[in-house]
This record gives C-alpha cells, structure tokens and sequence, in this order.
C-alpha cells in the first residue's frame, strides 16, 4: 500500500494478452484509490465536516459523468473563490521568471482571472480546438494505469475540487488549482502534448512493473519537471506551476538538478515530506518526446505506435 493509506494494485496475475483499450469508454474511471472524498487524518481538512460533505458532493458529479457528456458546471462559494484568486495571484508573480516560455505563450489563452474560477468545460474546449485534447472529470486518484491509458487518447483526468483553504501555497494531493494552472496551459502546447502523448501510448501495452515505471517518468516529466532555458531552469511540471511554495523552492536552487533518462531507474515519488530534493532537466519538449518515442517502443509494437501517435487528427475507433 501507499504511504498515504491507498491500496497499490494487485499483482498482475493475467495469463492471456492484456486487453488494450480501443477507445476512452473502456478507460475505467471508476476505480478511485485515493484523494477522494475520505480524507486521511493528516489532511488539512480532516476536521473539516463542511469541507467533507463537499468533497463528497464534487466527487459524485465526477462519478455520474459520461463519456461525451458537457462536463458539469459548478458554482464555487466564496471561500473557494477566495483560495483560487490567492493562489493565481502569488504564482502570477513568479511566472514571469520561473515558467518555461510554452507555459507564458499558452497562459494568456485562457484568460484567468482571480474573480472567478475556471469551468473545466470551457477549458476542455480551448484545449480541443488548440490541441485536441481534452477535460474529463474525475472523482479522485485513479489506478495509474487508468491515468495514463487516458492519456493515449489525448484525454486529462482532472479533479474538480478546491484545496482546503488552510494552506492554500501547497497542497499533497491535485486540486483544481493544481489542474487548471499547472497542467490545463500546457496541453495548449502541441509539442509538450507529444510528449504526454507518448508516456499514455507506452501505457497501454504496459505490464504492471512497466506502469510503475511510466507512472514516476510522468512524475518527474509532467509533475515536476523543468526545462533548461540558457543557464535557467524553468518549470513546466504541473506541481510547480500550482505552488507558490514549491516555485519558490525550485528557484532558489537548493534542490539537485539531473538531466532527465526515461531508461534510468526513477528515484522513488514522494510528495507527502513537501517540496522535491531533485528535479529532472529536459533539454526541450521535442528533445523529452523523441526520448519518451523511443522508450514507448520497447513496450508497443509498431503498428499501434503508428495507430496512436502518426495521426494530426486521431481517430482511433476506425480499427479494431
Ligand atoms: N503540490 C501541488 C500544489 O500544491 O499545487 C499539488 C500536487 C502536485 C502533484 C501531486 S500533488
Ligand atoms: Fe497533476
């Protein structure tokens, strides 16, 4: 189990061929493993009944959705409100130095604004025309080979819910602001969704120890990855990029710096002890996707890597 109470998954005990999902229905977001609505007893929240009682609400919409469906639109209260305009507005102060120059390019699309959270809709449709990508609702942590197989078919699950307003500069689990600052502008940048593109693709043939090595490749790459820009390093990792705390601790460069290797052995994920000891440097979002391209090839016969990744406008229902 995780160190935060949830189950890891069961061994893989498959004889026959792993069934490879041909479209996103058959990519499960049902199963939750953690940062649901039960909060463990180190959450900010725990105390917190009101905060429960509305995790549990958020969280049931994220059950209902369907495939295809409008994601639901939700009314925040006024303290959630508060937390969002807070934390957009201390990272908008550090993003001019610490963002990487996609995450600039791609901000302004979207039009934040600290009177009024984001719908993930609205946002979903942004991605689409700019990307392709797209938004789907989720009730909490998904089993990672559900994460990343949805990432195959350009689709981002995202939580719905707002951080415990009691430290709204870091929180241990994603939130909608870690979703809709960290990760939502830079699946508005083709190159970096090639990238991301290539982890969910290597996905679906994974056997489970492969999963859990995608699994920390896109930790160190999409969660917390940096890019060299000149003699700066500069964030493009979602947990950077939705924590004031943690761009700040990135900046002052007191953690290690290493040159990113999908083949290495990953360091172990932690996220529970605060800020990360060590980043992973990408040299540029090509240079990460010709490396993820190549790593996804060891797992993915050739005709499904074609099927996935050669297509400008993806169609992946007309084969079986
Ligand atoms: N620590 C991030 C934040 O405060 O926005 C959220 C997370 C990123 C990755 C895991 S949790
Ligand atoms: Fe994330």
């Amino acid at each position: 189990n995780f160190k935060d109470g949830t189950k890891a998954a069961a061994p893989d005990t498959q004889t026959v061929p792993r069934h490879i999902p041909q479209s996103l229905e058959e990519v499960d977001n049902g199963q939750i493993l953690g940062f649901g609505a039960d909060l463990a007893e180190d959450h900010p929240g725990y105390l917190d009944q009101a905060y429960k009682d509305r995790r549990m609400a958020i969280a049931n919409i994220a059950r209902r959705h369907r495939v295809g469906d409008p994601i639901p639109r939700l009314e925040y209260t006024p303290d959630e409100l508060q937390v969002w305009g807070t934390v957009l507005h201390e990272l908008r102060n550090l993003y001019d130095d610490g963002a990487c120059a996609e995450f600039l390019r791609c901000l302004p699309l979207f039009d934040f604004s600290e009177d009024v959270v984001p719908q993930l809709e609205d946002l979903s449709q942004i991605l689409r025309r700019e990307t392709g990508w797209q938004i789907r609702p989720v009730a909490g942590l998904l089993h990672p080979r559900d994460f990343l197989n949805g990432l195959a078919f350009q689709t981002f699950h995202s939580t719905q819910y707002m951080r415990h307003p009691s430290k709204p500069n870091y929180t241990p689990e994603p939130d909608v602001c870690h979703e809709l600052l960290g990760h939502v502008p830079m699946l508005a940048d083709s190159a970096f969704c090639d990238m991301v593109h290539s982890i969910g693709v290597a996905s679906l043939c994974a056997d489970d120890s492969q999963i859990w090595h995608l699994t920390k490749i896109y930790w160190y790459t999409v969660e917390f990855g940096v890019v060299q820009e000149g003699d700066e390093m500069k964030a493009f990792g979602a947990g950077i990029l939705s924590s004031y705390g943690e761009m700040k601790h990135m900046r002052t460069g007191n953690a290690e710096f290493l040159p990113f290797d999908p083949n290495a052995k990953q360091p172990k994920m932690s996220y529970k002890d605060g800020y990360q000891k060590r980043y992973f440097v990408l040299k540029s979002f090509e240079d990460g996707a010709q490396q993820l391209r190549e790593y996804c090839s060891k797992i993915t016969p050739p005709d499904i890597m074609a099927r996935f990744l050669n297509k400008a406008t993806p169609d992946y229902s007309d084969q079986s």
